[in-house]
């Protein structure tokens, strides 16, 4: 017995440091996501656990240490010895790769996962894991660990600290996990709290009636410290939840159903604005690029609706059916697929790929839609979408007259120059910059200062059209934004084209004060509006100006952000002098060029989307015309534009223009 447990120990062992020489392939990186990813491997299982029905309650914990512990109120993994390996079947789960399928409920047909791995991997990455099990009245527990071999140095992963041992009796029953992710593993191994947080209210729309809690131990204040989520009414509470700064006109439009092994879960609430939000999930996991799912789901909305319109005279013979976009203007809706064998496909693996769930939520969405729109009492809703829809194709109709005329200019000019565009001389896209730049003095300077060979600039005049308030055809008949399209050279919505993109990093630079960051968001609602994949494929960045200059004598050290300030000036000493910049056209073009312009040296925020669902609220509470949350959410974050949508770059390679730039 001995001899067996020995033997299987090692190839086990060997498979755990497999994860740790390659710890992207297993949890997608080692950076912040890697980090998280963590968790959710962990939490997946008690979810499994609930969604089978044997757990009502889950827990998360950011312990103090820098661990995390993560329980539900199951059935307690099961202890019992693997015939074959001879040890416990809770040791299996912890040491061997893929170890999950053995165990699993067959009943269970959803797994999710984006890497479909599981405790395993999370054991080895992490400098120690500890599991609880609480089962048949016996509290068993197991360490492991992850330390030095004596004789080699090596670190060998996740390695039982003893077998499996029973600590005493208890009533209780579930299972606990506390983990602490390995410092020697990941870049930072501090969990966010926010990002923990959403994620888990995320987790508890999806799976109703679960009770989440969490609570982060590291915060001092206990108001902020625990957090409960419980959903009864599930997506269709989500939905409200994402319209709670919207003008609502329907009430939620719900239903569900299972058809050839798929499952089906939608929610649709309509507001007065003019653009759609559709959230869409797959077993769990966001699908922020889509996929079949939503392919099927806008097919059946878009011939429900016309159908419904015609039955009721709405649209006549001779009338052309109404768009897509018609029916989703105002649209905000949880699209949810349970995927047996799922596929992610995509830049960021967000798409559901399995061609076989497009015709399932088609006829499942028709046939419910149409049984939706026929029930006399929606009648008064019914009718409100439709008369939307219309007059948004109304709409629809004169903004392709403005995108045509946008179009024929482009082809005028096919050119340079576009307008107030300062174009580069270089050629080569991937390589090409362009400055989107507050204010005609500041373009002015970066217009001198830039590397004419890569870099180009647009200067906006004023303040941009708040986008969020206005539909496509009146932001077509802004200058601001036709300039912009024009010089991006993408065109927008359904015509994006990435590959038409003239510019490989678009770099918004407006000053540090309260109109620079509402031109700056106004900048980026319209590109999460109408361009989106410039955002999620990384080509939006937004320049950081020096706040401070410090010099003393030849010696200047600018300063980004209040922080670095009081370093600075112990650096620099005494006797400096201390120059606060105000705005971008208060440096000259050679100080623009050297603090914010040079790649050698400027600081640059990638803008990114982490949480779409964040994000979507926080355009619309930002952008939108409730004015009370909007009062509310910026005195609550006053600093959102550096907040954490943004991620910041580093620049340590650099293609052109070092050193001797060719200016104006
Ligand atoms: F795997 C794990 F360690 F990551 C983990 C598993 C972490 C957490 C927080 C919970 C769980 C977990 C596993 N909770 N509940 C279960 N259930 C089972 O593993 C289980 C129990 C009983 C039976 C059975 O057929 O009797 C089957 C299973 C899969």
């Amino acid at each position: 017995m001995a001899q067996t447990y020995t033997a299987n120990d090692i190839q086990v062992l060997e498979g755990l440091d497999a994860v740790r020489m390659r710890p992207g392939m297993y949890i997608g990186s080692t950076g912040p996501r890697g980090l998280h990813h963590m968790i959710w491997e962990i939490v997946d299982n008690a979810i499994d656990e609930a969604a089978n029905g044997f757990a009502s309650e889950i827990s998360v914990t950011l312990k103090k240490d820098g661990s995390c512990e993560v329980s539900d109120n199951g059935r307690g993994v099961p202890v019992d010895i693997h015939p074959k390996l001879g040890v416990s079947a809770v040791e299996v789960v912890y040491t061997q790769l893929h170890a999950g399928g053995k165990f699993s409920d067959k009943n269970y047909a959803y797994s999710g996962g984006l890497h479909g791995v599981g405790a395993s991997v999370v054991n080895a990455l992490s400098e120690w894991m500890v599991v609880d099990v609480y089962k048949d009245y016996s509290h068993y527990q197991q360490r492991f660990e992850s330390v030095p071999d004596p004789k080699t140095g090596k670190i060998v992963s996740g390695k039982p600290v003893a077998p499996l041992q029973k600590l005493g009796n208890t009533r209780k029953r579930g299972t606990v996990v506390c983990f602490k992710p390995d410092a020697r593993v990941f870049q930072d191994v501090n969990f966010n709290s926010d990002t923990v947080r959403r994620r888990i209210r995320e987790l508890a729309y999806l799976n109703k009636g679960v009770k989440f809690v969490f609570t982060d131990e590291r915060i001092s204040n206990p108001e902020k410290r625990v957090y409960e989520y419980c959903y009864e009414g599930g997506i269709a509470d989500f939905v409200q939840y994402l319209n709670a700064d919207k003008n609502t006109i329907t009430d939620p439009i719900v239903f569900e159903a299972t058809k050839d092994g798929t499952l089906v879960r939608v929610a649709i609430q309509y507001t007065d604005s003019y653009t759609d939000t559709i959230a869409s999930f797959v077993n769990n996991i966001p699908t922020n690029e889509g996929g079949y799912h939503e392919i099927g789901f806008k097919a059946a909305v878009t011939k429900a609706f016309n159908d419904y319109a015609r039955r009721q005279g709405l649209l006549k013979e001779k009338d052309n059916n109404l768009a897509g976009d018609d029916f989703r203007e105002g649209m905000t809706a949880i699209i949810y697929a349970g995927v047996k064998n799922p596929e992610f496909e995509g830049q960021t693996k967000g798409r559901l790929g399995n061609t076989e769930v497009r015709p399932v939520f088609e006829a499942v969405c028709l046939e419910q839609l149409s049984i939706y729109l026929d029930d006399l009492k929606n009648q008064a809703f019914a009718q409100k979408i439709i008369a939307k829809a219309i007059t948004a194709a109304k709409a629809r109709e004169a903004a392709r007259k403005a995108k045509a005329n946008i179009r024929a200019v482009g082809q005028l000019e096919a050119a340079p120059l576009v307008g107030k565009l300062s174009s580069c001389t270089g050629k080569k896209p991937e390589l090409n910059e362009l400055f989107i730049v507050e204010g005609d003095s500041a373009g002015g300077s970066a217009k001198q200062g830039r590397d004419r060979r890569f870099q180009a600039i647009l200067p906006l005049r004023g303040k941009p059209l708040n986008v969020e308030k206005k539909r496509l055809e009146q932001v077509l008949q802004n200058e601001e934004f036709r300039s912009i399209i024009t010089a991006l050279g993408t065109s927008i919505e359904d015509d994006f084209d990435i590959s038409k993109l003239r510019y490989n990093k678009v770099i918004i630079l407006s000053d540090a004060d309260q109109d620079g960051a509402h031109i700056r968001a106004i900048l980026l609602t319209f590109f999460y509006r109408y361009m989106r994949p410039l955002i999620t494929e990384g080509h939006v960045y937004i320049g950081m100006p020096p706040l401070y200059k410090v010099a003393k004598g030849d010696k200047v050290i600018y300063c980004y952000d209040d922080n670095a300030l009081p370093t600075a000036i112990k650096k620099i000493g005494k006797g400096y002098t201390l120059q606060r910049y105000k705005g971008l056209g208060e440096m000259n073009p050679e100080q623009l060029w050297e603090t914010t312009m040079n790649p050698d040296g400027r600081k640059l925020m990638q803008v990114g989307i982490e949480d779409f669902v964040e994000a979507e609220r926080r355009v619309t509470i930002l952008m939108g015309d409730k004015v009370e949350p909007r009062r509310e959410y910026i005195s609550q974050y006053a600093n959102f534009n550096k907040e954490d949508n943004f991620v910041p770059v580093n620049e340590s390679t650099r293609e052109q223009g070092t050193g001797n730039r060719e200016q104006g």
